[in-house]
């Protein structure tokens, strides 16, 4: 579906009287306190969050799913939503691929598609967790670690095929989730599943492109409940250190263990160079998938806070990040959850760009930590919604993208062309 533009063009003009008054209000609050509003601006406006395709229909738990019509039956009508998401924010411009849901039959036709709507892809992600109804072997007992060479060679092929794939389509980085791993202790010896994984790594960091990085998501449990093979930042990194400078690590901030500090785990990954991207979403209790900064908005603010303060120092030198959603929408309308994850991101974002820091760095000094935690708490609970707004309108993006959606029935026009009962790839 393709976005008629005077549309939002009606809709900001019907707004802009009222986003005038609020962002005029916050520009003078901020220009007072120090800030260039025009810089921050500019770098809300340019701030791009890749979609995942496999969050684009209704996710599910093992025990059901319940779709909500109008789902995207193609990998041409996902990019379509993600252009849609695109035209509403101009900040959804790029999508991630996960192979073999979302195989392109035809990389230059969808390539085309996807710069028709102003979008790149980024990461494209392998599948070593599922078995396919045409491999030889089977991935019950591992992939990429598997004591079988014939396993780890297949999951091997995979991810080279994977990066074929991305290289078709212009993408720059390949990321690897690995599930492996065991149930029960005394399954597997750790050292050597860590080192056939390393082998495996390195055979496939080999294939990479000079101008591509290789992505390690690291993840403690689930789908294997006593071990996983790349549980944590740690070893993550350690395999990133063993594999060379294209490997880097990857957070999924769904991907920790309870009240695990994410923020002072960035801060590590950035001062060594070694953080390469993230997948946003939120939870309560495990790997949720729940819309970003549904639960811990201030958490997320911290992780900003360590993403602003080492992309800006000189002591750290990290290479651009890729910065990615992988959340599951169980009972809202995918699209909208979407904008409301980017929403979220971007809020932090804009945040920490405010926080003091130089006021911060002088009470971090002086160990004034209430005069420390004031500052944050200062950024934290500015309101900076009208300067998101205003970046969007700056870029000519919906003013209010939920509810422009909502008044346009847009998912109705979407079941109309799509049907109730549509069927999309992922989990
Ligand atoms: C695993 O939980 C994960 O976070 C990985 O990124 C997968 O690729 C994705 O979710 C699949 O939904
Ligand atoms: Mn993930």
């Amino acid at each position: 579906m393709i976005l008629d533009k005077s549309l939002i063009q009606q809709h900001n003009e019907a707004l802009a009287p009222a986003q005038q008054k609020k962002f005029e209000f916050l520009k003078e609050v901020l220009q007072d306190e120090g800030h260039n509003v025009p810089a921050i601006l500019d770098q809300l406006a340019t701030f791009q969050i890749a979609i995942p395709s496999w969050a684009l229909g209704t996710g599910g738990t093992r025990f059901g799913r319940f779709a909500g019509g109008g789902e995207p039956r193609s990998l041409e009508e996902k990019i379509e939503d993600v252009g849609l998401l695109h035209a509403l924010n101009q900040s959804s411009g790029a999508i991630s691929l996960h192979i073999p849901w979302d195989i392109p039959q035809n990389a230059s036709a969808i390539k085309q598609l996807a710069a028709s709507f102003g979008l790149q892809f980024d990461a494209v992600n392998s599948n070593t967790f599922q078995d396919q109804s045409e491999q030889e072997y089977s991935y019950k007992f591992g992939s990429l670690s598997h004591t079988d060479k014939h396993v780890r060679d297949q999951a091997i092929a995979h991810n080279l095929e994977v990066i074929k794939h991305g290289i078709d389509l212009g993408s720059k980085a390949l990321t690897i989730w690995l599930s492996d791993g065991t149930d029960f202790p005394g399954q597997q010896n750790f050292r050597r599943s860590f080192q056939r994984t390393l082998d495996s790594f390195q055979q496939i960091y080999a294939a990479l492109p000079d101008d591509w990085n290789v992505f390690i998501e690291y993840k403690p449990y689930e789908p294997h409940f006593y071990s996983t093979v790349v549980a944590d930042w740690g070893t993550s990194l350690l395999f990133c250190q063993k594999l060379g400078e294209k490997a880097l690590g990857l957070v999924d901030l769904g991907h920790h263990l309870p009240n695990t500090n994410i923020e002072q785990i960035v801060s590590r990954f950035l001062m060594e160079g070694k953080l390469g991207g993230f997948h946003f979403n939120d939870s309560k209790y495990g790997d949720d998938d729940l819309t970003v900064g549904a639960m811990r908005p201030f958490q997320l603010f911290l992780i900003f806070n360590e993403l602003v303060e080492g992309m800006t120092s000189a002591e750290v030198n990290n290479p651009p990040l890729s910065w990615m959603i992988d959340a599951s929408h169980n009972v809202k309308d995918p699209l909208e959850d979407l904008l409301q994850s980017v929403e979220a991101i971007k809020i932090a974002y804009a945040q920490a760009l405010i926080i003091n820091r130089k006021a911060l760095e002088k009470a971090q000094e002086q160990n004034d930590t209430a005069q420390a935690q004031e500052i944050m708490q200062q950024a934290f609970r500015t309101d900076v919604r009208p300067l998101l707004a205003q970046a969007r309108l700056q870029n000519g993006a919906a003013l209010e993208p939920i509810p422009f959606y909502r008044q346009n029935k847009i998912r109705q026009k979407l079941i109309n062309q799509r049907g109730v009962k549509t069927y999309t790839t992922g989990l």
